[in-house]
């Protein structure tokens, strides 16, 4: 169960009003006391994150969240977060209580729709009380499962219900598996310096090598200094190179030109994001101009280092190609703004700890507001004029 990282399984969140029994329907479907439950109302205050293996469906993570009623200041905060967790949702389980009021869940429910999101309805307590569904159908195009979260009636139904419901178009589970065959031979650039954390790799480095190791084909991990020398080594040519994007330019230098190279960045983009968006977005960077406001957006808070790629190499690079400075805006984080007009364009990283839900909601929301939008790799290979023999192997893929 821990070979799938959280970002590549298909996230069911539960929404609903506080004491609605959220915390009990994910203890409930996953069998276990994960979520406090309790009938003070507010007891969940963040999301809780719960992996698990729903066979036949596969990897999955339960997300449980903060009541969408919860009031004053701490309270809209919390509603906050689980808006935010709207963003990753690929499945969505709307619980109703007895109210006879349903414009918030209505509220919910245009949200989730508006984002392609699927949403069962489950009609939770059933043991205490009976609810009448009929002008429930009336008002919500969705299946509705009635359970009972304490005393487990129904529970089965409701999985077989998220089965049924799931989305079948979810990110490739393989980050490379069609690029290479078993025993193919693929070289990864890495480099260690002081950006690296201490004593292990980085998330789509780690990634990467499960992947080429569960489709028996063989890695080699190696820093750029030492490319030259392996190459001289091997008594085949590499199958495949993937780098880092950051020494794209000194891989491109060093590695003869019949070697498919392409980097980790760019795999991330196909499994979750939209290559084909990011290579149109990347040709934006030809007509900036210096005092031109760009968006660099990171989805996580790594401690930023010296020599950081968003916050040092990009815009120096980028500096260089315009030929002045530009205004540029650091976004890190789950939170985006809403308001993207005045960006010429947008640079996303690798977005490694996204899902393809989250990634694809931001490109989704550029494509609307007619910002171009690309990643860290493109971009970078762009600059270095080596976008086409970065991207040959995976755009016919
Ligand atoms: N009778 C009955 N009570 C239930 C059921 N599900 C939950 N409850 C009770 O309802 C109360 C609230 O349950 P929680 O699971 O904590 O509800 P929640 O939606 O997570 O609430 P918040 O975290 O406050 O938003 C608790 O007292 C539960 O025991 C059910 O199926 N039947
Ligand atoms: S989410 Fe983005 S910023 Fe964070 S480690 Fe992954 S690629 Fe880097
Ligand atoms: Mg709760």
């Amino acid at each position: 169960m821990q070979s799938t990282p959280r970002a590549n399984r298909l996230h069911i969140a539960i929404f609903g009003r506080r004491n609605a029994g959220k915390s009990s329907l994910i203890n409930a479907i996953t069998n276990q006391p994960i979520a406090l439950v309790s009938d003070i109302p507010g007891t969940t205050t963040d999301p809780v994150f719960k992996s698990m293996e729903l066979l036949p469906l596969g990897p999955v993570v339960f997300i449980d969240t903060a009541g969408i009623d919860d009031e004053g200041e701490i309270g809209r905060l919390r509603v906050q977060k689980t808006k935010e967790i709207v963003e990753r949702t690929d499945l969505a389980i709307l619980i109703f209580t007895d109210e006879n009021d349903y414009r918030l869940e209505k509220e919910w429910y245009q949200m989730l729709v508006k984002r392609h999101i699927n949403v069962i309805g489950v009609i939770n307590k059933i043991d205490d009380h009976f609810l009448d569904i009929e002008p429930l159908l009336m008002e919500f195009d969705i299946p509705f499962v009635k359970v009972s979260s304490k005393k487990l009636i129904n529970i089965n139904t409701l999985k077989m219900a998220i089965q049924t419901y799931a989305p079948t178009e979810f990110e490739r589970s393989s980050l490379l598996g069609d690029l290479i065959k078993p025993k193919d031979l693929v070289i990864l650039v890495a480099p260690q310096d002081i950006q690296a954390p201490k004593g292990r790799l980085i998330l789509p480095q780690a990634q990467v090598i499960r992947d080429i190791l569960d489709n028996h084909a063989c890695s080699l991990t190696v820093s750029v200094q030492e490319l030259e020398h392996v190459l001289t080594m091997l008594n085949q040519k590499p199958d495949l190179v993937v780098t880092d994007s950051q020494v794209f330019k000194q891989v491109n230098d060093i590695l003869p030109s019949d070697i498919p190279l392409t980097s980790f960045s760019i795999l991330m983009a196909r499994q979750k994001g939209d290559l084909a968006a990011f290579i149109q977005g990347a040709e934006a960077i030809d007509s900036l101009k210096p005092g031109d406001s760009i968006l660099i957006a990171e989805a996580c808070t790594h401690h930023a280092l010296l020599g950081d790629i968003g916050r040092e190499k990009l815009p120096a690079w980028l500096t260089q190609k315009v030929g002045g400075e530009l205004d540029i805006t650091m976004n890190v984080g789950n939170e985006f703004p809403e308001n993207l007009s005045k960006y010429k364009l947008i640079i996303h990283c690798g977005g490694c700890m996204f899902n393809r839900k989250q990634m694809m909601s931001r490109v989704v929301q550029s494509g609307q507001s007619q910002i171009p939008i690309t990643n860290y790799g493109v971009a970078i290979a762009h600059i270095h004029d080596m976008l086409d023999r970065v991207t040959e192997l995976v755009k016919t893929s």
